[in-house]
């Protein structure tokens, strides 16, 4: 297996304990190799179970010096930028290939837990040094994070069911972090923030290290078209694997062509693959991608009713109970299951929408910059780039759009570069002109639950149960809960919940409260 299409970790259980410390165990749904670390430091111990690649080492999450030890799930896109404000020695430790806690750790001694305001990653990081603990997560949140805080023991986990068992009624609220649906007692780390806690006294601080632009600059159409590619082409080639062909998961719309032909221009090769359903596909749109672009280009359909038995498996991975969020990543989790064979590194257009409010159809200016701020002030917490949607399978995915320099500058542009010429998104279509199609470059926006008609066939199980019109969304919303109470909360296996029978009883809840 290559090393470099992996990250070191892509999860983890772990607790930071005063004195001796103890190694929990744990049912990751990522699927990959557990291996317990240790880590005794003078007051505390750090222990670990870290998921990762099969015949891959973990120990690049891993490291420790004196006092300090570091551990880290995902990956790092600015290993360069960043090993430039290190002292020469440290810098060239962190590039002797030791990984990216070893870079962590020397940022660390640096700049202390203001470190993570520097790092532009997709990771979720634990540090023990003294009595205390921080734990720290990427601008995005993209690697969700979530401890059970406490004095003498803090427990922290990549996948909140790893933790349900130290759930308790017990336990001051914390400032500055959410509380977990039915597991009192555990909460997540926001997106774009350390918290430092301390063993000793128990007490939580939470700073910001990263927070979305509120203002909006005035670029030139060129300069800003110009801007956008340059940062995109950038986030492309730091999520490449070297020697290694990329693989995108493709739509044939802007975000997801433009991201592979990107790609394929780094590269030299490319891998693309499409889903649809027995109702709706978009195949001849990704295939005139594909064929423009000279992928190797592969296409899976999927009859509705086996969609639909996924769901349970895209709450149990992404640990959300949105259910619009759930609606776009069930054809995603069910297209990642769909690639057997070994884990691959795969690339996606996801979240393109969020700062270029390309889910917004309408042409007043204010209303797409209420969306653009609406959207980037509530993604926390939603998991919707959560690592374990394609690590069910041995699969590692990460979203171009959503590198910390592409959204800076996506979310500030003024909303007239985004909506433009009556078109959508038009600052990222023109910063694509000439590389793909004429016909993509213009092609209107269609949602993934829309193209494989996912958001249509789960309306019509709930309406095929007596479900009327008005109360659809809101079952939908009742449903995903009762999935993530099951599959999260209670532990249940996805493989052994019936989307069938929860919608049941849902639908039988409906009719007792209506009558
Ligand atoms: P959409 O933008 O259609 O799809 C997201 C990505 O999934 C695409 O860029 C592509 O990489 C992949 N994809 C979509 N359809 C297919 C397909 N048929 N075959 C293979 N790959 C496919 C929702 C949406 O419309 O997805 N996502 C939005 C909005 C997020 C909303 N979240 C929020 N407000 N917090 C997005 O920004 O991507
Ligand atoms: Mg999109």
């Amino acid at each position: 297996m290559d090393e470099q299409a992996f990250p070191a970790a892509f999860g983890f259980l772990a607790s930071a304990r005063l004195g001796e410390g103890r190694i929990p165990g744990a049912a990751f749904a990522t699927r990959g190799t557990c291996t317990r670390r240790r880590e005794r430091l003078r007051t505390q111990t750090l222990t670990a179970s870290l998921v990762h690649a099969p015949d891959l080492t973990p120990e690049p999450a891993l490291a420790r010096e004196a006092d300090t030890a570091v551990l880290i799930a995902g990956e790092i896109y600015n290993r360069d930028e960043l090993r430039t404000v290190l002292p020469t020695e440290a810098g060239a430790a962190a590039s002797a290939g030791q990984g990216d806690a070893e870079l962590v750790l020397a940022l660390f001694h640096r700049y202390g837990h203001h470190a993570f305001r520097l790092v532009n990653g997709r990771f979720a990081a634990v540090v023990a040094e003294g009595r205390r603990v921080l734990l720290a997560t990427d601008h995005a949140g993209s690697v969700p994070l979530y401890l059970r805080p406490g004095r003498g023991e803090v427990v922290a986990a990549t996948e909140v069911k790893t933790l349900a068992r130290y759930a308790s009624p017990q336990g001051p609220p914390i400032a500055g972090a959410r509380r977990v649906r039915r597991m009192p007692g555990l909460y997540q780390v926001p997106a774009g923030a350390v918290m430092v806690m301390d063993l000793k006294t128990g007490t939580t601080e939470t700073h910001p290290t990263w927070a979305p632009p509120l203002s909006r600059r005035i670029v030139g159409e060129s300069e800003a078209v110009e801007a956008v590619r340059t940062a995109l082409d950038a986030s492309v080639r730091a999520r490449l694997a070297p020697g290694t062909t990329p693989l995108v998961v493709l739509s044939g719309g802007i975000d997801s062509s433009g991201v592979a032909a990107l790609a394929r221009h780094a590269a030299g090769s490319l891998e693309t693959v499409s889903m649809g359903t027995d109702t709706r596909n978009e195949f001849p749109q990704a295939r005139l991608v594909a064929d423009h672009l000279g992928s190797e280009h592969g296409e899976f359909t999927l009859r509705t009713p086996d969609l639909l038995t996924q769901l349970p498996h895209t709450v149990w991975a992404s640990e959300s109970h949105d259910p619009d969020i759930i609606e776009y990543l069930l054809p995603l989790t069910a297209l990642y299951r769909a690639l057997d064979g070994p884990g691959r590194r795969i690339l996606t257009g996801y979240g393109a929408d969020i700062p270029l409010a390309g889910m917004h159809r309408e042409d007043r200016l204010p209303d797409l910059d209420s969306a653009v701020a609406h959207d980037m002030a509530t993604f926390d917490g939603l998991n919707e780039m959560s690592p374990v949607l394609s690590a069910v399978c041995g699969h590692w995915s990460t979203h171009p759009y959503w590198d910390r320099d592409v959204l800076d500058l996506l979310v500030c542009l003024e909303a007239g570069l985004k909506r433009r010429y009556g078109r959508d998104k038009w600052v990222l279509r023109a910063a694509m002109e000439g590389l793909l199609p004429e016909e993509t470059v213009n092609r209107p926006k269609l949602g993934v639950h829309e193209g494989s008609g996912t958001t249509s066939s789960f309306s019509l199980l709930l309406a095929d149960h007596g479900i009327p019109d008005e109360s659809i969304h809101s079952a939908k919303r009742l449903v995903v809960e009762e999935l993530f109470d099951r599959t999260v909360v209670e532990g249940d296996h996805p493989d052994h919940v019936s989307t069938g029978s929860v919608v049941e009883s849902v639908a039988a809840r409906l009719k007792r409260g209506a009558a």
